[in-house]
């Protein structure tokens, strides 16, 4: 079964991305070899700092690497490194249309106080490019987080009408969503997700958070009213912190609340600071030596590429000669 995400190297990686997507990205690898793309042609529909891209870039790897990705199992590469990529997203919007892609939040969130007219193609058409990934590998399973689902749904269109129209080509690819941590909220507001482009770095534990820098969020993170420490909707800015808590010990919430019956938000916001920072410092530890030799990242991430390359040819000559292509 072929399983393939992607994560974009934007900016820094939070619990979230941990939470609800490369900890079960990370685990598939033990029975298959998925493949795990850093997407910097979806980075760009932001602008980026050249310089900051490329060390996010490697940043992103050496994360993935420090988490547990194995590239002897698990295939990572840069989407850029692979033209396949763009050249079958431009095929996509051929049979996509305007309107479907105008319903997607991302599109409506990320250009909100934009003028229509400036909002950018590229973040416009970011979901082709998305479901250009998966079909190249004709993925069955998608580990993402809960804000892609939408993203999904296109890309399982889009491979539906394909099929209609030139025979059956793709397998309809489905969402893999984690059991807990799908959508991790932000720290600051448990109304949205947490998110790296959030204005305020109180939004998010970064991985690369130091244990001053966790403290000190999770002791600023916003509660509900009462003081139980209890798990349930009535509560979501302690559920989202169960949550989390939860995650990074596996231990179950309801394990967790019972051990804070009769104690206040104080002692609970104490323990989930440590336990936040005893499960960040190995890998952070790992991290930062895997970006002493960035050469050995760079290979990593060509070895990844050339291993992925021959099934991406082959798709894209399929689906070229399905088209009509003089080849
Ligand atoms: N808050 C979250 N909870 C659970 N999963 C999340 N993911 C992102 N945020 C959360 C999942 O992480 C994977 C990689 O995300 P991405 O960087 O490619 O894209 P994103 O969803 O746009 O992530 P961010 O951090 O929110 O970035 P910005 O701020 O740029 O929009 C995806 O599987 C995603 O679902």
């Amino acid at each position: 079964m072929r399983i393939l995400s992607g994560i974009q190297p934007s900016g820094i990686l939070h619990i979230g991305n941990y939470l609800g997507a490369m900890r079960q990205q990370i685990a598939l690898q033990e029975e298959h070899e998925p493949i795990y793309l850093l997407v910097d042609l979806h980075a760009i529909t932001v602008p980026q700092d050249p310089k900051l891209l490329r060390q996010n870039t490697l940043n992103a790897a050496a994360m993935y690497l420090a988490l547990g990705l194995d590239p002897e199992k698990a295939i990572l590469y840069v989407q850029s490194q692979l033209s396949e990529h763009a050249e079958l997203a431009w095929i996509l919007t051929t049979i996509a249309s305007m309107g479907e892609l105008e319903r997607m939040t991302q599109f409506k969130e990320k250009g909100r106080g934009e003028e229509r007219t400036k909002v950018g193609m590229g973040l416009f058409s970011y979901p082709l490019l998305m479901a250009a990934d998966i079909l190249l590998y004709k993925a069955q399973k998608v580990p993402i987080g809960d804000d892609q689902v939408q993203h999904l749904e296109l890309a399982r269109d889009i491979a539906k009408r394909f099929n209609q129209r030139f025979g059956d080509t793709f397998p309809i690819p489905d969402a893999l969503l984690a059991e807990s941590g799908a959508r991790i909220m932000g720290l600051d507001d448990p109304t949205v997700k947490m998110s790296k482009s959030a204005t305020s770095a109180y939004n998010y534990i970064a991985l690369t958070d130091d244990a001053d820098t966790v403290r000190n969020k999770i002791k600023k993170a916003v509660t509900d009213s009462g003081s139980e420490i209890t798990y349930g909707n009535d509560k979501p800015a302690l559920k989202n912190l169960l949550t989390i808590f939860s995650g990074v010990t596996n231990e179950k919430a309801e394990t967790i609340t019972e051990r804070y019956a009769g104690k206040g938000y104080a002692d609970f916001k104490t323990d989930l600071a440590d336990a936040l920072i005893a499960f960040l410092s190995p890998i952070q530890e790992r991290y930062q030596h895997l970006l002493t030799d960035e050469q050995q990242l760079v290979d990593i991430l060509h070895a990844g590429a050339e291993r992925a390359r021959p099934q991406a040819a082959h798709t894209l000559k399929e689906i070229k000669e399905k088209l009509g292509f003089v080849l």
